[in-house]
């Protein structure tokens, strides 16, 4: 809570500096590391590369994450967010320094809650996925990559968005040839040492599971 004030990951602290939010980390970590950049020359890509990483940034990838998932994740993870709201007051009476982050914080969960264990709003925040891959698909029957003939931070940010609706089993929405560009694109995407290294076998880990399981069904 004192580096991100917001209570999230990832929260990166590089060379004294605290950078959070995830889109902002990418374009300051291929500031820093230009070799290969993923951000292109020209200010016009840019503006558009800019555009798309915006769209993943309004999209409220934790309320379909935690109001979408099917059997024991589902359960673990729902209830991880009761527990969260259960534990903020708690941490805020020991860390009085940071009462306004903790009450933002609380509000902020409360929200989530209250959002997730409710069926009629997820399946509101449900609808918004389709347009968004017909936007994606649009895109991609005229260019590779979403901002042209090169790779960069807007199909870093999609990568991550797409393997997660694909998780939740929101993959038939460009399968079957229902949207064969951005079904190819996916393929591409995965297809990418960098897939391999950081998203594939990204899993909930057994010991991580099994702690979930211990809170939810004995509250301990
Ligand atoms: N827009 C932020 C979202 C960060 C975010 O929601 N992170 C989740 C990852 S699951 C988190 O830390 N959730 C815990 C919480 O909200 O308490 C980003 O991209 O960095």
């Amino acid at each position: 809570m004192a580096l991100n004030p917001k209570g999230v990951v990832p929260t990166l602290v590089h060379d004294g500096q605290v950078i959070t939010d995830s889109a902002v980390i990418i374009q300051y970590l291929d500031e820093k590391f230009p070799n290969p950049t993923l951000t292109p020359a020209a200010l016009e890509l840019q503006e558009i590369m800019q555009g798309w990483i915006d769209l993943q940034n309004q999209f409220p990838m934790r309320e379909v994450m935690y109001g979408n998932y099917k059997g024991l994740e589902g359960l673990v993870l729902r209830r991880s967010v009761q527990i969260k709201q259960r534990l903020l007051p708690q941490l805020m009476q020991a860390h009085p320094e940071l009462k306004t982050q903790y009450e933002v914080k609380l509000k902020d969960v409360k929200q989530w809650n209250s959002t997730i264990q409710n069926s009629q709003a997820i399946a509101n925040i449900n609808r918004k996925i389709e347009p968004m891959l017909t936007q994606l698909e649009t895109q991609l029957i005229q260019t590779e990559w979403l901002c042209g003939a090169t790779y960069s931070l807007a199909d870093v940010v999609w990568t991550a968005v797409l393997n997660r609706l694909k998780e939740l089993k929101f993959g038939y929405l460009w399968a079957d040839n229902t949207r064969p560009a951005l079904s190819a694109y996916f393929h591409c995407l995965k297809a990418r040492p960098s897939f391999k290294a950081a998203i594939q076998g990204d899993e909930m880990p057994l010991p991580m599971l099994l702690a979930g399981l211990r809170r939810t069904f004995l509250n301990i």
